[in-house]
C-alpha cells in the first residue's frame, strides 16, 4: 500500500497529480485546507491538502498502463486492506499527538504544533509575531510558554453577594450552578439561594429544584422581570445567590437584551459567561463578542473532558478579554468543577497535558 500527500492549489490540480503519479486506482482518505508549512504560509493564502492511497501492487499496474482492471476482489483482501489502511492512520495520529513542545527547535514548528492544537490562525500570528527573530533552540519553548502565558488569567473569583451564569444553550450552565451550590453549601458551609430565570424550555426549572432540594437549599422561579428584586430580596440572608439563566444565542441582540435586563434587575456583583472548551473558533467569536452587551467579568470554560486539545482555552481567553473562575471536566454533581492553576490551564493549552 502507498500512502500519499499532495499539496496543490486547487483539489483539480491535487487530482491531477494523484492520478499522474499514483493511477486511476487511487483512493482519497483525506482532504482538507491548510496553510503551507513554515512561516512563509502564514502570509500566503490556503492550499488543498489530499490524501490518497493506493495498493502498490496496482500502482505499478496503473503506471504501466497495460493491467486490465480488476473489479474481482475477494473480501478478504478488501479487509486486509482497510486492516493495512486502519494501522497506518492510527499510527499518523499517535506521531501526531505525540509532538510535544520539547520538539520545537524553530519558529516554524511553533506554527504547525499550535495549529494541531486548535490555536486560531489569528492568534498564532500573533504569538509568531512576539517572537523574537533569534533564539538559541532550548529558548522557543520558553519563548512560547511565556508569551502564551501573558495572554490567559485566571483568577479565584470571590464566591458572595448575587452572582449570574450566562451562555449559550447546553454549554452546561444548570449543571455548573449545581456544583458550585453544592461546594459552597456543603464543602464550605455557606449559606447559598438559587434563583432561575430558565422558565423557557420545559423541565429547565425542575432540574435545578431537584438539587436545590437535595442539598436543602432556598430556591426561586422568577417568571417575570418585576419578581427579581423580590426574589432576591427574599434571600438576602444566604451568602450567595446564584443565578441561573437561559441559554441564548449570542446572535439574537433580542435576547441578549432581555437576558441583560433581568440581570440588571438583580444587581448581580458578578457574571460569568460560561462556554464550552468544544465550541468552534468561529463561534467563539461570535459568542463572546455577542454577550458583550452584558458585561462578564469572568468566563467559565466546560466540557474540558470532551476534548482532547485545548487551544480553545487560548482562544476563549483571548476573545472575550476576562480572566477564567472555572473550568469543568465532567457531569459529576458537584466534583467536577475547580479553579484551576495557571501553570494547570497553560500546560492543557500547550498540549503537555490532557483531561480526556
Ligand atoms: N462532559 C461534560 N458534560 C457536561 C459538563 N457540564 C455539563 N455537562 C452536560 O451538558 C449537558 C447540558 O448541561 P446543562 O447544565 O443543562 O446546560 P445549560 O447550559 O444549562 O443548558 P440550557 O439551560 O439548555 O441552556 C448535560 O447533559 C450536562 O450533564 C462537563 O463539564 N462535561
Ligand atoms: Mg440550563
Amino acid at each position: 500500500m502507498i500512502i500519499k500527500r499532495y499539496l496543490a492549489r486547487s483539489m483539480k490540480e491535487a487530482l491531477n497529480k494523484i492520478g499522474e503519479e499514483l493511477g486511476k486506482e487511487a483512493v482519497i482518505i483525506s482532504q482538507r485546507k491548510v496553510k503551507r508549512p513554515g512561516i512563509k504560509g502564514l502570509f500566503s493564502s490556503k492550499v488543498f491538502e489530499v490524501t490518497a492511497a493506493i495498493d502498490s501492487k496496482e500502482s505499478q499496474q496503473s503506471q504501466k498502463k497495460e493491467a486490465p482492471i480488476n473489479t474481482d476482489f475477494s473480501s478478504a483482501i478488501l479487509l486486509k486492506e482497510v486492516e493495512e489502511m486502519k494501522s497506518m492512520m492510527n499510527t499518523f495520529m499517535e506521531n501526531t499527538s505525540k509532538m510535544s513542545l520539547g520538539d520545537i527547535n524553530e519558529k516554524g514548528e511553533i506554527l504547525n504544533y499550535l495549529k494541531e492544537l486548535d490555536v486560531e490562525d489569528e492568534i498564532i500570528e500573533g504569538i509568531l509575531s512576539r517572537l523574537p527573530k533569534d533564539s538559541a533552540e532550548e529558548q522557543w519553548k520558553n519563548e512560547l510558554m511565556e508569551i502564551v502565558s501573558d495572554m490567559v488569567t485566571v483568577q479565584t473569583p470571590k464566591m458572595e453577594g448575587v452572582i449570574a451564569l450566562i451562555g449559550p444553550t447546553g454549554v452546561g450552565k444548570t449543571t455548573t450552578i449545581a456544583k458550585l451550590a453544592g461546594r459552597l453549601a456543603l464543602l464550605e458551609k455557606k449559606k447559598v439561594g438559587l434563583i432561575t430565570v430558565d422558565t423557557y424550555r420545559i423541565g429547565a426549572v425542575e432540574q435545578l429544584k431537584t438539587y436545590a432540594e437535595i442539598m436543602g437549599i432556598p430556591f426561586k422561579v422568577v417568571f417575570s422581570m418585576g419578581e427579581m428584586e423580590g426574589a432576591v430580596e427574599s434571600m438576602k440572608d444566604c451568602d450567595v445567590v446564584l443565578i441561573d439563566t437561559t441559554g441564548r444565542s449570542s446572535k439574537n441582540t433580542m435576547q441578549i437584551s432581555e437576558l441583560r435586563a433581568f440581570i440588571d434587575k438583580a444587581k448581580a456583583t458578578k457574571i460569568h459567561l460560561v462556554i464550552s472548551a468544544t465550541t468552534k473558533n468561529r463561534d467563539i467569536r461570535i459568542i463572546t463578542e455577542g454577550y458583550k452587551a452584558i458585561n462578564y467579568d469572568y468566563v467559565i470554560i466546560t466540557k474540558l473532558d470532551e476534548t482532547c486539545t485545548y487551544g480553545s482555552i487560548l482562544n476563549i481567553c483571548h476573545k472575550a478579554q476576562a480572566p477564567i473562575s472555572f473550568i469543568t471536566t465532567g457531569q459529576n454533581v458537584p466534583e467536577d468543577v475547580k479553579t484551576p492553576t495557571d501553570s494547570e490551564v497553560l500546560n492543557l493549552i500547550l498540549g503537555e497535558k490532557s483531561i480526556c
